[in-house]
């Protein structure tokens, strides 16, 4: 597999020097300069692989080419910005920069309502509780209807919970949940979050899944022709937010969404914290069945409770089956091989880390992003990728 991270372009205070002393390779990063929409300039795509090449290191995986509303919506200038997209397809190929993950959320990408939550040992998680976000919802937001999405224990410690917080502690929650994490889409006031939802709440399941799969019916094409592999990244969390639909969060769906517009060009983050958020979500199973087109994988783990509350836990420590997912695609690998397949080693990014030593409190750190926890996470998962490949060789 192929050790890549998450870089944040020039600004991101971990650096590429810092990124080549953790023994990644690869570097995932996007261009969050450019609105989204606009098409992806060569000059800029240039300019950036030159600024990773520079430091050894190689531009393995652009995450992400972000979709603007009015595509997933199929209204307003969407056929432009198709158009758009297309380019930036064509752009970022003519560079030879061939993967590209993106995602099919509606109105929020990424979703956490904590983002330091406390470990026994001090150290810091993300975590999303059903509860926080049902006190936002309904009684802050006070979206019509939302009482429907959620069960009356959840609504009830939401009241609770909402009664305890202070006015500091709403502001934070709904800073949390509406203005956007880092690299995600969609940064609103809670007007600007109505307005968003309002305009996507009417399409349903549906609705939206046509939408995905009539772009990918226009995209996949373009990208099999300039070689690009385009992964969509799964829906995190993976269940519906403000009663919205979201269509890439289970096995049927990714299953459906391939089938939609089949092509090696169609293909799949394997992003083990989003899907893993449900239980009945297989992650070994997805590997194996969806295996030849997994393109990018984020190995990261988490621990799950009953109303769908979730922490991100050590790499190697929660509900995910890490050595079961990574001896799966170490076997994709090795069917690859064996195939002659062109295609390079499976980028995989530890995604995500604890805040931990001397990090806390600095400010400007990266949710989620933090230097040290991505670099235990990568030390930890490098360990497992080298012990099963150690085995094989035997
Ligand atoms: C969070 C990330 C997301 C992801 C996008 C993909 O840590 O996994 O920001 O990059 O949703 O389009």
């Amino acid at each position: 597999m192929k050790e890549t991270w998450r870089w944040f372009g020039p600004k991101d205070p971990v650096t590429l020097q810092h990124i080549a002393q953790a023994g990644a390779t690869g570097i995932v990063t996007s261009l969050h300069h450019i609105r989204t929409g606009d098409v992806w300039p060569q000059a800029d795509i240039q300019e950036r692989k030159k600024i990773i090449e520079d430091h050894g290191l190689e531009w393995a995986v652009i995450e992400s080419i972000p979709l603007h509303n009015d595509i997933k919506t199929r209204t307003g200038n969407y056929l432009q910005l198709i158009e758009n997209y297309k380019q930036s397809i064509r752009n970022v190929a003519a560079a030879g920069v061939f993967d590209v993950c993106y995602n099919f959320m509606p109105v929020v990408d990424w979703t956490r309502t904590n983002l330091s939550y406390s470990l026994p040992n001090k150290s810091q998680a993300l975590r999303f509780e059903m509860s926080d976000f049902a006190a936002y919802d309904v009684y802050m937001l006070q979206r019509p209807g939302s009482e429907q999405s959620y069960k009356p224990d959840v609504l009830a410690k939401a009241k609770a919970r909402l009664d305890a917080m202070s006015e500091e502690e709403k502001a934070l929650l709904e800073k949390n949940i509406i203005a956007g994490l880092p690299g995600g889409e969609g940064s609103y006031d809670r007007d600007g979050i109505r307005a968003a939802i309002d305009q996507f709440i009417q399409m349903g399941d549906e609705g939206m899944r046509a939408n995905l799969f009539a772009f990918l019916r226009e995209i996949i094409p373009v990208a099999e022709e300039v070689g690009v592999r385009m992964a969509i990244h799964p829906d995190d969390p993976p269940f519906s937010l403000f009663g919205l639909p979201r269509v890439v969060s289970t096995a049927d769906d990714a299953r459906a969404l391939l089938n939609a517009a089949p092509s090696p060009a169609n293909g799949l983050t394997l992003c083990a914290g989003s899907y893993g958020a449900r239980c009945d979500n297989d992650l070994v199973a997805m590997a194996r069945e969806f295996g030849d087109r997994i393109y990018f994988v984020h190995l990261r783990n988490i621990k799950r409770e009953d109303d769908g509350s979730f922490y991100e836990s050590d790499h190697l420590d929660g509900d995910n089956d890490m050595v079961g997912l990574i001896d799966a695609l170490l076997d994709e690998e090795a069917r690859r091989d064996k195939s002659g397949s062109k295609l390079p080693k499976i980028a995989m990014r530890p995604d995500h880390g604890h805040l931990m030593g001397d990090e806390i409190g600095k400010s400007g750190i990266n949710p989620g992003y933090s230097f040290a926890g991505r670099m235990k996470g990568l030390a930890e998962l490098r360990g497992v990728i080298h012990a099963l490949s150690v085995i094989r060789a035997r």
